[in-house]
């Protein structure tokens, strides 16, 4: 340790610094651990705050798959199955599809981001993981340089500089990895999909399947969040915030629009409006920092994707630096490449599937003319099998 003025300093030396602990994050962390490579992780948050934050709860099959591969399968997604029924309340009608039906029972788990993450946190730890919390102002010297340096604060105060081979910016949509980039050196394409969603946690129990109900009320979802706990989407005017929802207006309008008695059996304990958007940054890479994630793209959370691109793009990415450490770079070169095909064809889906469910319902928006289209193709994909396989093959991952 070095003390420079009053500000004490530590210097450290590793093969990677991934910046940021969430679902990225944490499984490159787990999966460099297994292959002995040297890992530091800097999460702004404490590992209270970051294992209570609730989002995902879909862990598509690829990724179940993935997990297994790498030994983590029971200890990272055990349980949580799921019999890959999916259900759409049509104007109070149900339509089941079943996922399983169409891929030979691949399908996802049913698992909340908030444990998938309290369960990376634990299996890194124990395997002799050095994840660090509460790291304040992470900064990254030069990412183009042969061995940048990751500065911060610890907790006690103390300020360390790593230098490191390879950066992993893992620190989502607002993170420091994507800011600290020149600019022109990324390409952004935004997309605002016009449309926003009331979002509600409930202790409620969850639906008998996922479900999503369609109908001229404008579109709302139930998923389940664990055995006492649910989300629900409620599609709402844009400019509007939590404030027009009192939690009255908020149950009629999901018994509403799913056709249920009583969708909110518990109390709600979280409301929040956003809007649905989008964005790609290209390319994944510059220099010696990968994004990976949320810190690459945003996908709308129709489709359930967003999490599941992260955790494919973990895998690439700590199979790139496998290779790295052999010697061959020819993985670190394709990454955004790799990870850009993916995450275009999961966006392409997300979109196909937002706009289905939500023009198929309130005309005032997309008019009759895109509510017919979208009818017609929610139609297809409940009665088409080749159409339902195409969904279900997208769901799983394997697509
Ligand atoms: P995360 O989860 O945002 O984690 C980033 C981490 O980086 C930390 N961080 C920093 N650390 C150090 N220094 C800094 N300067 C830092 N800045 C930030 C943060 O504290 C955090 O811990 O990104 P990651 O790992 O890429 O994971 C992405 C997923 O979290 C995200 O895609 C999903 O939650 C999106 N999403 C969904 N995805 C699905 O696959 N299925 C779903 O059903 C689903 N539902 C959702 C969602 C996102 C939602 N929100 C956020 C609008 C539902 C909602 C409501």
């Amino acid at each position: 340790m070095t003390g420079i003025g009053r500000e004490r300093m530590v210097r450290e030396s590793t093969t990677v610094v991934v910046i940021g602990g969430g679902p990225a994050g944490l499984t490159v962390a787990n999966l460099l651990l297994r292959l002995g490579i040297g890992c530091v992780v800097l999460e702004r948050q404490s590992r209270a705050r970051v294992e209570q934050r609730q989002r995902a709860g879909i862990v598509e099959h690829r990724a179940v798959r993935m997990f297994e591969e790498w030994g983590l399968g029971e200890r990272v997604v055990g349980g949580f199955p799921h019999d890959g029924l999916l259900e759409f309340r049509v104007d109070g009608e149900s339509r089941l599809l079943d996922e399983a039906d169409s891929t030979e029972g691949l399908t996802a788990r049913l698992c909340p981001q908030q444990i998938l993450v309290q369960r990376l946190i634990a299996a890194c730890l124990e395997d002799g993981g050095d994840l660090r919390f509460e790291a304040a102002d992470v900064a990254i010297d030069d990412p183009a340089a042969d061995r940048p340096v990751v500065s911060y604060r610890a907790a006690d105060g103390v300020r360390h500089e790593i230098s490191c081979e390879l950066v992993a910016g893992c620190d989502g949509d607002h993170g420091v990895s994507r800011a600290s980039l020149p600019d022109g050196a990324l390409t952004a394409y935004p997309f605002d999909h016009g449309i926003a969603w009331l979002t509600v946690l409930a202790d409620s129990p969850p639906p008998r399947h996922p479900l999503l109900g369609v109908s001229e009320h404008g579109f709302a979802a139930h998923f389940g969040r664990g055995p006492h706990s649910s989300r629900y989407y409620v599609q709402c005017p844009p400019g509007d915030s939590a404030d027009d929802w009192p939690d009255e207006r908020i149950r009629e309008q999901l018994a509403l629009r799913l056709s249920v008695a009583e969708p909110v059996a518990g109390p709600i304990t979280e409301k929040e409006v956003f809007q649905l958007r989008s964005v790609v940054h290209e390319p994944m890479h510059h220099g010696r920092l990968h994004l990976v994630g949320d810190a690459a793209h945003i996908i709308a959370p129709m489709g359930g994707k967003g999490m599941n691109l992260a955790l494919y793009e973990a895998e690439v990415f700590a199979r790139a630096v496998r290779d790295h450490v052999h010697g061959d770079d020819s993985g670190l070169r394709s990454y955004s490449e790799v990870c850009l095909q993916r995450a275009w064809n999961y966006q392409e889906f997300s979109r196909w599937m937002t706009e289905m469910v939500h023009d198929a319902g309130d005309d005032s928006l997309a008019g009759p003319f895109r509510r017919r289209l979208a009818r017609a193709r929610l139609d297809r994909l409940c009665s088409s099998r080749a159409a339902a396989g195409a969904f279900a093959e997208l769901m799983a991952g394997l697509a």
